[in-house]
């Protein structure tokens, strides 16, 4: 009898990617979906952070985590002053429910891996090299997206994020308590943020654009602003079958004809909207509901084509409540502006890319939100995206090939040879 034929491959790269993969890849999942549950600060995150850690002082680095649970791990050669602005790259390790495995851990496995690249190479950092993984970039536990790099850059106060809770009312402080992190330790950490000379994170693509281009890798341009907000609806719960339907105040109807506003205001706008997570008070079969919220992710390719989308979609709603006798109030949580990445770097990157790899290296803008895009607020950012064959992210179906990764950590290597040489 012979077992499965192993698999081969003529790229060592290709194959010291694919190991490292398989060791996460177990980490979080959910066989009956295929996707990852690893929220920020639960056991799956945790495990991850830990590998990270195991898989970072393997390679001589030094790890530290920050005060807002971000960890840091930093490669500094002897002779290397080690206050100096380091070349930073990462990403995070938490997902959307059910999402795919690459958003986010894509960026930390290439991050490491392009470190062993440029060693095999005998490349010596003139300055610190550090690999970074970000706590709750997602939002998916306590609902504010890059929750770590906003606190380390002072975008969110302590106060109002250790607060947030997540659907069990646990909050963040209590999450990272239980964690064994204290939270009075979380906020602005102006000395970190100092030595972040510049910042790279590289990230599955999350759309088809390298697809359709036929490029393994590219870079980013600019991220569309982009935000949340909590749609509460309030009607008077009642009994399915006895209630008359001219006595109803059902706030489920003022949601689900927000829901088809949304869609086609965006399409109207030429922006994006997506209502796709709700909570129905008291959630039964047979009871009118007494409260709906329901949450608005809304995305533009500017700041007053936002504006415009989430007040018209106010608007609508608010006009539907009076014709359903319901209420609603619009309750913004989040808020991500718009993001030039810095045009100087974006173009060395491109360039030390293009020397490395065939092809043309497209730049490209993005819908989605990074801790890259908190950073460049603060310090020279930059982004690198690997091809995504089904273009699909959050969700389980989520992928790159173990050949384009590959291509990935020789461009983000290539990069950091670059910012981090003589
Ligand atoms: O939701 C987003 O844009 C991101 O992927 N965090
Ligand atoms: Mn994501
Ligand atoms: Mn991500």
């Amino acid at each position: 009898m012979t077992g499965p034929a192993p698999v081969t491959t003529a790229d060592p790269l290709v194959g010291r990617f694919r190991a490292m993969w398989t060791q996460l890849a177990g980490i979080g999942r959910d066989p009956g979906t295929g996707g990852y549950l690893r929220y920020a600060w639960s056991a799956a995150e945790l495990t991850c952070r830990e590998w990270f850690t195991t898989e970072a002082v393997r390679r001589g680095l030094a790890v530290r985590p920050d005060g807002n649970g971000n960890l840091w791990a930093d490669w500094i050669p002897s002779g290397v002053d080690p206050a100096a602005p380091a070349v930073v790259t990462g990403s995070h390790f938490d997902s959307v429910p059910h999402g795919g495995g690459y958003d986010g851990p894509l960026g930390i496995v290439s991050a490491l891996l392009a470190v062993d690249e440029l060693r095999e190479r005998g490349f010596t950092p003139a300055r610190p090299v550090t690999v970074a993984a970000f706590v709750e970039e997602e939002g998916g536990r306590f609902g504010l997206a890059c929750l770590g790099s906003r606190l380390l850059t002072g975008g969110v106060s302590a106060q109002y994020a250790l607060a947030l809770t997540d659907s069990d009312g646990v909050t963040v402080a209590e999450a990272m308590r239980a964690a064994g992190a204290d939270p009075a330790a979380a906020g602005p950490d102006p000395d970190r943020l100092a030595r972040v000379g510049v910042f790279v994170e590289l990230h599955v693509e999350q759309g088809r654009a390298l697809v359709d281009l036929g490029a393994p890798v590219g870079v980013a341009s600019m991220i569309w602003p982009h935000g949340r907000w909590r749609l509460e609806f309030t009607g008077a719960g009642d009994h399915a079958g006895t209630t008359r339907m001219v006595d109803r105040r059902d706030p489920m109807l003022t949601c689900a004809h927000t829901v088809l506003a949304a869609d086609a205001q965006a399409r109207r706008l030429g922006a994006h909207a997506t209502i796709g997570r709700v909570a129905v008070r008291p959630n039964a079969t047979n009871a009118i509901p007494a409260q709906v919220h329901a949450w608005l992710d809304a995305r533009a390719a500017d700041d007053t084509a936002l504006a415009t989308l989430v007040e018209a979609v106010g608007a609508e709603a608010a006009a539907r409540a009076r014709v359903d006798g319901t209420a609603v109030a619009v309750v913004r949580e989040s808020d991500s502006p718009p993001v030039a990445f810095d045009p100087d770097l974006t173009d060395r990157i491109a360039t030390a890319v293009g020397a490395q790899l065939p092809g043309v290296v497209p730049v490209l803008p993005t819908a989605a939100g990074h801790d890259a895009g908190v950073l460049a607020g603060h310090v020279p950012t930059a982004m690198i995206f690997v091809r995504n064959p089904t273009g699909v992210s959050h969700a389980p179906n989520e992928h790159a090939t173990d050949d384009d990764c590959a291509a990935g950590v020789r461009a983000l290597a290539a990069a950091l040879a670059d910012l981090a040489g003589e």
